[in-house]
């Protein structure tokens, strides 16, 4: 958050509920400290019982007409999209962003999914900007490509391990939102 990062996931996927509820709720007490916003992997409970701002789920966990009950309307529900045909129903369903990845290949998530290019993003940016939806790219970013990423329609660019490549992944954050500004 020091570094000027303002969208912030937690994510945990091993983690008990437990632990994870504690945790975000001192994540979100840091970054609302310091004006950014915290979006829940997975998990809309958590979000809602932590005072997150909103909640990201893929194409295997409960759906965004499941989760927006539980989260309300003033939170965030964003969802992944890999395939055109997911990206086609993600702009129907009651999402404030479609996030499509991997764009290049990660070793950050075992998926079945292979790189999905920036012609995908493209393709996900127009159909999402015609329901006035804002893009996410995620997946293999680096700082080399983040502006190519943009450039093909996304607003954001969700990236991990090119912030903790470097041991400061302050400075990372501020040499992104630099190549980007
Ligand atoms: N989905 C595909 S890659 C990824 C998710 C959630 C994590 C981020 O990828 P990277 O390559 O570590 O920035
Ligand atoms: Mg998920």
């Amino acid at each position: 958050m020091n570094g000027g990062a303002r969208f912030l996931q937690v994510r945990a996927k091993a983690a008990s509920g437990a632990w994870l509820l504690d945790e975000t709720l001192a994540i979100v007490a840091l970054a609302h400290d310091a004006g950014a916003i915290v979006i829940v992997n997975d998990r809309a409970d958590i979000a809602r019982l932590s005072g997150a701002d909103g909640v990201h789920v893929g194409q295997s966990d409960l759906a965004p007409a499941l989760v927006r009950p539980i989260v309300g309307t003033e939170r965030v529900v964003g969802v992944s999209t890999h395939t055109v045909e997911q990206i086609d129903a993600a702009v129907l369903e009651p999402v404030d962003y479609v996030a499509v990845g991997p764009v290049f290949g990660t070793s950050t998530k075992q998926s079945a999914y292979q790189a999905v290019g920036l012609d995908r993003v493209r393709e996900a940016a127009r159909k999402a900007h015609a329901r006035s939806l804002p893009v996410v790219a995620i997946g293999g970013i680096t700082i080399d490509r983040a502006a190519d990423v943009i450039d093909a329609g996304a607003a954001s660019v969700a990236v991990i391990s090119d912030l903790l490549a470097s041991d400061d992944p302050e400075a990372r954050v501020r040499a992104y939102l630099h190549a980007l500004a």
